[in-house]
Formats: C-alpha cells, sequence, structure tokens
C-alpha cells in the first residue's frame, strides 16, 4: 500500500512536471511578422513549393499554423490555402496580402555547380514536322537527397513548339499536387510536392514527361534550338541543371515537288529547286522534302527537271499533291 502510494505522488509529480513545461513552451514558435496572408509559409521572402507543402501539412496539424498560410485569408489554415498557394505559384491567383519586402535584398542564388545531383532532358529531343507530337522527359538523378517537393522551370524556344500537356514520370512517389503550367511563351514551371514518402535518395529517373506540339515551319533540316532549366527550388535547388539543345528532324517528309509550299505544283517549284543547286537559294528542311521529287534524299538537277515534267503531265513525284 505504501508503495502504492509512493507510485501514485511520482506519477502525479512527473505530470505536474510535464503540465508545467507545457505552460512555459508555447506550442507555436512565434511567427515572424509580417508575412500574415502572405502564402510564404516558411517565412523565405519567396514563394516555393515548400510553402504549399507546408500549409498542407499545418491543415493536417502536421505543422505550426502560421497566419502566413493563410492564403485566402479567410483566418483559418485548411488545404484550400494550399491550393491557393500552388496556383499563386502558376501565376494563377494572389494571396491575400503581398509577401513583405526584406530589409535587406536577397542574394541571388547561384547556378549550382556540376553534381552528382543532376536535372536533365531525356528521350527524344527531335523538333519534328509541324504539327508532329514532341514527347521530352525531365530526369532526375539524386544520390543524396530525399526529394519530397520539388519546383522546376523548362526554357525553350517558343518558335519551335508550344506546350501541350505532363504527366508525372516514373519516380511519382504518390504527388499530392502536381501541375505544370506554360507561364510565357517558351517558359514551364513545374510544382510537386508530397508528404511522407519521397523519392528515396539513390533514385534515378524520369520526374516529368513533357508533351509539345512542334510548329516549327521555318526550320532546316538539323538546325539546332537551345533549352535550359531554371528556378530549381526546394529540394533540388542544389542540383545541376544540364541545358542542351534540341534539333529539327521531320520523320514525315512529303515528297510532292510543291518545294515553294503553295499547295500546287508548277514550273516556280522547279525553279527554286534549281536555284537551291546553283547555291543561290537556301531551304528549309520541309521545302527541301517536298522538293526531292525522286525520294532520294538529295535536292539534285534531276528533281528539278522532275518536277518540271511532273507540272506538263509527263511523269510523276514519288508522293501525290
Ligand atoms: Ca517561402
Ligand atoms: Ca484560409
Ligand atoms: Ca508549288
Ligand atoms: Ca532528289
Amino acid at each position: 500500500m505504501k508503495y502504492a502510494v509512493f507510485v501514485l505522488l511520482a506519477v502525479t509529480a512527473v505530470l505536474s512536471t510535464a503540465v508545467a513545461r507545457l505552460d512555459d513552451t508555447p506550442m507555436t514558435p512565434p511567427p515572424i511578422p509580417g508575412f500574415d496572408y502572405s502564402g510564404d509559409m516558411n517565412m523565405s521572402y519567396v514563394l516555393t513549393v515548400e510553402d504549399v507543402q507546408l500549409t498542407f501539412m499545418a491543415a493536417l496539424g502536421l505543422w505550426f499554423p502560421y497566419p502566413a498560410g493563410d492564403c485566402n485569408g479567410d483566418g483559418s489554415i485548411n488545404a484550400a490555402d494550399a491550393g491557393s498557394i500552388f496556383q499563386a505559384l502558376m501565376d494563377i491567383v494572389s494571396c491575400y496580402a503581398p509577401i513583405p519586402t526584406p530589409a535587406i535584398p536577397l542574394t541571388p542564388t547561384p547556378t549550382p555547380a556540376t553534381g552528382p545531383e543532376r536535372v536533365w532532358l531525356s528521350g527524344n529531343t527531335h523538333i519534328g514536322c509541324p504539327g508532329d507530337t514532341v514527347m521530352i522527359s525531365v530526369s532526375m538523378e539524386n544520390p543524396q537527397t530525399d526529394i519530397d517537393c520539388f519546383g522546376l522551370e523548362f526554357h525553350y524556344d517558343s518558335q519551335t513548339m508550344f506546350y501541350t500537356g505532363f504527366e508525372p514520370g516514373d519516380l511519382d512517389p504518390g504527388w499530392i499536387m502536381i501541375d505544370c503550367i506554360e507561364l510565357d511563351p517558351g517558359r514551364v514551371r513545374a510544382c510537386g510536392f508530397c508528404i511522407g514518402t519521397p523519392i528515396p535518395s539513390g533514385s534515378s529517373g524520369e520526374l516529368l514527361d513533357l508533351t509539345f506540339q512542334s510548329i516549327c515551319t521555318d526550320c532546316y533540316w538539323l538546325e539546332l534550338y537551345p533549352y535550359a532549366f531554371d528556378w530549381l527550388v526546394d529540394d533540388i535547388q542544389s542540383f545541376y541543371p544540364e541545358s542542351g539543345t534540341m534539333d529539327v528532324q521531320c520523320v514525315r517528309p512529303v515528297h510532292n515537288g510543291d518545294t515553294n509550299l503553295d499547295h500546287q505544283l508548277s514550273c516556280g517549284d522547279a525553279q527554286l529547286v534549281f536555284l537551291h543547286v546553283l547555291g543561290l537559294v537556301e531551304l528549309n528542311f520541309q521545302q527541301f522534302t517536298t522538293g526531292d521529287c525522286n525520294l532520294d534524299y538529295a535536292l539534285t538537277a534531276e528533281d528539278a527537271q522532275l518536277i518540271f515534267q511532273s507540272v506538263m503531265g509527263q511523269a510523276a513525284c514519288a508522293d501525290p499533291i
């Protein structure tokens, strides 16, 4: 009995110490002033995907409910705020309040040097014929870092193609939110986050599969167009962004003789081929393939002659017009 009383007293003492500690320690560290309703949940003076992730976690009770995360300004933090911050990242909406201006201007993050952790463009990097679908993948290698939150931008020449859509790649860890949007012509921004199950360090594979449509009507065969990655943020901010070039390869050539692309066959087409053979006129890849009337993958005086004869009804190009 004496022993039981002692245990009870000891338990009471431990409990009251714990309660006293709880009273001394605030549940939420005080927020930095000025960030309320701005969406900048980690109070870093910039909006990145981590702000969405932390707000989502706050809505689930897994993170401090700082008023910074109350993007829609309705006095509470829930998944809708996370959605609004995500849309703010995509330039679709703005949060209730702007992010405060830092007292000391932020220093721009230098582009990371080459390293084992990197992001690059994989797969087919040919732009193709006008109207063709161009499918490319954003690949990633993360030997050292778990990834549960990322943002990046893909920059390309908007004269060659336009963005049509995306799918998560084979590295998909079960994204809670993921999206890609063309912010400006030639600038696609991608954002995604998950909670609890990151892409584990030591992975290598495709982060995103992007789809474009070629509009490269004035492109020349094998002409090179540069692309670059930019705005690598959150878990991939120290990753090396590999830039490169895409080339033009039209895999659906039509050898119908219509070298000037006016949808009819005339002496002008034969003349254009002849001028090219003489080195007086440069032709783009589409003109080159249509001019190759005899389908020998070369543009010669023979093509000019054959086109001329086709106009006169005495011959025919490999493809009908
Ligand atoms: Ca932030
Ligand atoms: Ca809210
Ligand atoms: Ca023509
Ligand atoms: Ca030819």
